[in-house]
């Protein structure tokens, strides 16, 4: 298939491509974006150095200090390509009504001529020609181990090699994946490009995107399109678009989930180990807590990682949920991650890391903020200006992107699960949910039952992080924390769940229990009271003891709560006043967030599950009780 189906491009498909339909497509794409040349990745370390060096050459990577931190490279995105664009982020089913009131909307025969086709009034497609002068690299992947019957494949298409080498890491990727396609398996098309053409003699800048930026989703074809972007979710399509918007419609027409969670092992000083899945919103410390080492007060227990951003889940034979880790990589924020606050992340990070913005110091190695606790005297800052401890102090300046981020390969990870692979994924025992809230909502509280987990699930808040384009602190809903990543109308999804619940019920099964977390609360002075990081591990054997029918608690309006009693202390001053700061319940507060909660309801009331609002009710009437 080798041979030039263009004028002017060959497609150069390697002989191994015996799949007409994926020759066909890439061809198209092609012409349409004009690449002036098509490179078939085959997912080799030896391709992946080659690329770095591409990088190196074209001044987006710097390779950093071999002895300091080898095979290891920092890129610096441009200012404006930062974080992913929630606003510039679509869902283009066919009924408006599909995507539902929560994500952005346009019908697909309007969003293919903005894109591709061109408009009535003759302006050009965004993809046309959008590749003139640049590369288009073939990137084929596998989210979820390769064959894996919960695993499904993608193609990504895209003109930015920093991509092909980051799905490298995040992703099953290359020729392997290919022979698992055959000559006519299914696989979800992954358009992306940069945007930023090059006419002949123009030269390159270091981290080429366009201003003009769409993340598009179609839902019942599955396909995906991102324009102008070359950051993080915009970009690497196999993560936020594929694993969650794209496979949360493929879960919902087949029965299964896709979840923005971390998939932990833990294991009890007798042995016994649990499945734990937790739904935090972006840059809420979930790859923190997969990673985490219990303090040394709770000797011989011991936790494992499987996954730390997303879950796919499904019912198997046994009756339970099985959870895979799509993902083969870790693509974390930087900032904050120390020796104290994750140990297991600074170990991951020693080698064949690829940093993006953080700052570069005078050996060469990274820096950023949390780091160490005395800066470095000098740094270039992931902006590529001088920064010293006295500018910071003057300016304000961060060294590193508040958003900056590590891609490391999951084989890294010191506390990697020995099930991390394991096509049959691992079965759950607890789901935990949790946002970053400074009051209101308590340490942790377990549901009584599934209905009453989907709704604390469904109406959980959080403060925005800088892992999306504005995020600045104010409380927002962030239903099951997919608010960014749903594919579907979010009151289908409650429902989807609810449904998947009781059909698992009615079979006999085990539900996993469902409980709601808060590490965040602050106290008068401003501060957590809560220390987190380690010591959630005190909170995580409260949990398990619940599963395993061990641990006490006592009810609330919300559900089950521990009392001081029943956590285990040892090695911690944390003082019953503590606990009472990060456990209370305010009665005004929880009137005002039940207020908030009915807001969302309205918000989401087109096909809003009756058990929702039925929940509301019955906590309404205990609150005032
Ligand atoms: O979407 S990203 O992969 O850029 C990171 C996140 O928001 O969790
Ligand atoms: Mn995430």
């Amino acid at each position: 298939m080798n041979r030039p189906v263009l004028e002017g491009v060959r497609l150069n498909a390697p002989a191994y491509v015996r799949h007409a339909k994926l020759v066909d497509w890439v061809a198209r794409m092609a012409a349409l974006t004009e690449a002036s040349d098509v490179y078939w990745c085959d997912g080799s370390d030896a391709e992946y150095d080659r690329l770095c060096e591409v990088l190196v050459a074209a001044g987006t990577f710097k390779r950093l200090n071999p002895a300091l931190r080898p095979n290891s490279y920092l890129a610096c995105s441009s200012p404006s390509d930062v974080a992913r664009v929630e606003d510039r982020t679509f869902i283009c089913s066919e009924r408006q009504e599909d995507a539902g009131p929560t994500n952005n909307w346009m019908a697909p025969a309007e969003m293919r001529a903005l894109l591709q086709t061109g408009r009535a009034d003759g302006t050009p497609g965004l993809f046309q020609g959008c590749m003139r002068g640049r590369t288009m690299y073939v990137v084929p992947f596998s989210m979820g181990p390769l064959g894996s019957p919960i695993a499904h494949i993608g193609v990504e298409l895209s003109d930015s090699a920093y991509v092909a080498v980051n799905m490298k890491i995040m992703t099953r990727m290359g020729r392997a994946v290919l022979d698992v396609l055959g000559g006519d398996g299914a696989f979800v098309p992954c358009m992306h490009s940069v945007g930023a053409p090059l006419e002949p003699g123009q030269a390159d800048v270091a981290w080429p995107c366009n201003p003009t930026k769409y993340i598009v989703h179609y839902p019942e074809t599955q396909e995906i399109w991102s324009y102008g972007s070359g950051y993080g979710g915009n970009a690497l399509l196999g993560k936020k678009c594929f694993a969650l918007r794209i496979a949360s419609t493929m879960g919902r027409d087949q029965g299964w989930l896709a979840e923005h969670m971390l998939v932990l092992g833990v294991t009890s000083p007798a042995g016994r180990k649990y499945h734990v899945a937790a739904a935090f919103p972006s840059a809420c410390g979930k790859t923190n807590f997969a990673m985490l080492i219990p303090p040394s007060g709770m000797h011989g227990w011991k936790v494992t990682t499987i996954g730390d951003d997303i879950a796919w889940i499904k019912p198997q034979t046994d009756g339970r949920l099985h959870a895979i880790n799509p993902e083969a990589g870790y693509f974390g924020v930087a900032p904050g991650t120390n020796d104290k606050t994750n140990p297991n992340c600074m170990a991951s990070l020693k080698r064949d890391v690829i940093f993006t913005n953080v700052a570069l110091t005078d050996d060469g190695d990274v820096w950023w903020e949390g780091m160490t606790d005395t800066p470095p005297a000098h740094l270039i800052d992931w902006q590529g200006k001088d920064w010293t401890p006295e500018i910071a102090a003057k300016t304000g300046a961060k060294a590193a992107h508040p958003n900056s981020r590590f891609t490391v390969a999951a084989t890294n990870n010191p506390a990697l699960d020995p099930e991390w692979d394991n096509p049959a994924g691992v079965p759950l025992d607890a789901f935990i949910f949790g946002g970053r809230r400074s009051t209101t909502v308590p340490l942790v509280t377990e549901a009584r039952n599934w209905i009453e987990g989907v709704y604390m699930a469904a109406t959980m808040g959080s403060e925005t992080t800088a892992a999306m384009v504005g995020g600045n602190g104010a409380v927002r809903r962030d239903p099951f924390a997919m608010l960014p990543f749903m594919g579907y109308n979010m009151s289908d999804y409650f429902q989807h769940w609810l449904d998947l619940g009781e059909r698992l019920e009615r079979a006999g099964a085990a539900l996993p229990k469902i409980f709601c977390v808060n590490w965040f609360r602050k106290g008068p002075d401003g501060k957590f009271v809560w220390p987190g990081y380690g010591e959630n591990m005190r909170v995580l054997e409260w949990m398990v003891g619940r599963v395993a029918g061990s641990a006490q608690g006592r009810h609330n309006p919300f559900g089950i709560t521990p009392r001081y009693e029943d956590i285990n202390w040892d090695g911690l001053a944390f003082s019953p006043a503590q606990f009472e700061q990060v456990t209370s319940i305010d009665r005004a507060a929880w009137l005002a967030e039940l207020g908030m909660h009915g807001a969302l309801f309205e918000q989401l009331s087109h096909h809003l599950p009756a058990a929702m609002t039925a929940t509301k009710a019955d906590m309404e009437a205990r609150l005032a009780a």
